[in-house]
Formats: structure tokens, C-alpha cells, sequence
């Protein structure tokens, strides 16, 4: 039986099922913002992916005082100078959908005449206990492509394409991505800290 309990302050449910395949291995109950009522809106009003990660953590080890695991990701195209980067989520508006943030950056890159750019993927992970905070940064590189192809995955995989795969991270099973994430990246630097 899995005795300790740990929130993953998200209520984003593919970011759940990632880090619930991640977390597998460990010996915990993994409990997410969609299983909990929490009763607040948090205002992601950092500057970085790191202090938005922080910000998510504090606000739930606060209200809930259990060990908390909190992320903040997102793209950052190059010939875009970062974007949409901390405002992946919001690219194109506050209720965007997935679909309408990769059209967005599809369409800035068609305007510059542009067929790709290289870009990356980052993931701030921050780990809060009673005793100890820890944030780590995982990355991705690849490049973003006009064409999205594949339906696994979410956000901006359909056209985030990796070369030594040739696909797209939405075309690679959810196993691969898994092993190779940004996401995946952070938890293991996580993992080097907390053992
Ligand atoms: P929570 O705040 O509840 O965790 P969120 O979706 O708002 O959920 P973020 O603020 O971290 O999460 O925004 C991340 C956005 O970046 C996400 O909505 C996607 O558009 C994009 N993104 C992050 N990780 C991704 C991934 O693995 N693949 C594709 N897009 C990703």
C-alpha cells in the first residue's frame, strides 16, 4: 500500500496522466488538483518558468501542508525570441485551447516567411515539504515545424518535431515521450536532490 501522499499542484490532466507514469516507480499517492477542491485561483505572475513553479507550490503546500510537486512549462521558439515561453498557456488569450496557441505560433512564423525555427521545451519543477523547497529545470530541443502531425500528447507536440526521431513528439508514444520530456528532464534532477 502506497502510505505517503504527495499534490501535484496541476489541474491540467495530461500533465497528470505524464507525471503519474513518471511517478510510478516511487512509492508515493499521487494527488493532483483535480481529486482535491482547492477553493483559490492561483495568479502565475512570476517572471520565469522557475518562480511561476514556485508560486504554484507555495500556494498549495500552504492551504493543503502536504509534500507538494508543482511545474510550470512551456515553448520558447527561437525566431520568435522566446515566445510564447511563461505565456504558453495564454498564447492566443486567456481561454485558448491548445489548438488556437499552436496556430498562433504557426502563423507568426508564416508571416516571417519562415518554414521552421528551432526552439525548446522548458519544465520548472518545484518540490516543497516542511523542510525543504527545491526547484530544478528540465528541457527538450527540437524544432517547430508548419505542419502538425500525430495526436498523442497535448499543447504544442503536433508541431514540435525532433530530428533524431523524425516525428513529431504528438507522433512518438506517450512511453518515449515520457523518457525524453522536458518534464522527465526535470524530475530526474529533482530525483538526484531528494535521495
Ligand atoms: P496548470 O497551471 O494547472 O499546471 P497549465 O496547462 O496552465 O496547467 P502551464 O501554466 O505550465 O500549465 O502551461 C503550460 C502550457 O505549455 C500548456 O498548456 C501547453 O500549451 C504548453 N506545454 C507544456 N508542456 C507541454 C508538453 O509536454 N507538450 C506540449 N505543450 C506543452
Amino acid at each position: 500500500m502506497k502510505v505517503k501522499k504527495i499534490i501535484l499542484a496541476t489541474k491540467n490532466l495530461n500533465k497528470v496522466k505524464e507525471f503519474k507514469e513518471i511517478f510510478s516507480e516511487y512509492d508515493y499517492e499521487v494527488l493532483s488538483l483535480l481529486d482535491l477542491s482547492y477553493p483559490f485561483l492561483i495568479d502565475e505572475n512570476g517572471d520565469s518558468f522557475s518562480s511561476n513553479s514556485y508560486i504554484k507550490a507555495k500556494a498549495i503546500y500552504d492551504y493543503y501542508k502536504l509534500p507538494v510537486i508543482a511545474d510550470d512549462s512551456g515553448l520558447s521558439v527561437d525566431a520568435l525570441d522566446g515566445l510564447p515561453g511563461i505565456y504558453s498557456h495564454r498564447f492566443s488569450g486567456r481561454s485558448a485551447s491548445d489548438i488556437d496557441n499552436t496556430h498562433k505560433v504557426i502563423s507568426m512564423l508564416k508571416d516571417m516567411g519562415l518554414t521552421e525555427s528551432n526552439a525548446h521545451f522548458t519544465c520548472a519543477i518545484t518540490y516543497m515539504d516542511s523542510e525543504k523547497t527545491i526547484t530544478k529545470e528540465g528541457y527538450i530541443y527540437g524544432k517547430v515545424i508548419l505542419a502538425p502531425k500525430g495526436s498523442n500528447g497535448f499543447g504544442y507536440d503536433p508541431i514540435f518535431y525532433l530530428d533524431e526521431y523524425k516525428k513529431t513528439l504528438a507522433e512518438l508514444p506517450e512511453s518515449i515521450k515520457n523518457k525524453i520530456s522536458h518534464r522527465y528532464n526535470a524530475l530526474l534532477k529533482l530525483k538526484e536532490v531528494l535521495k
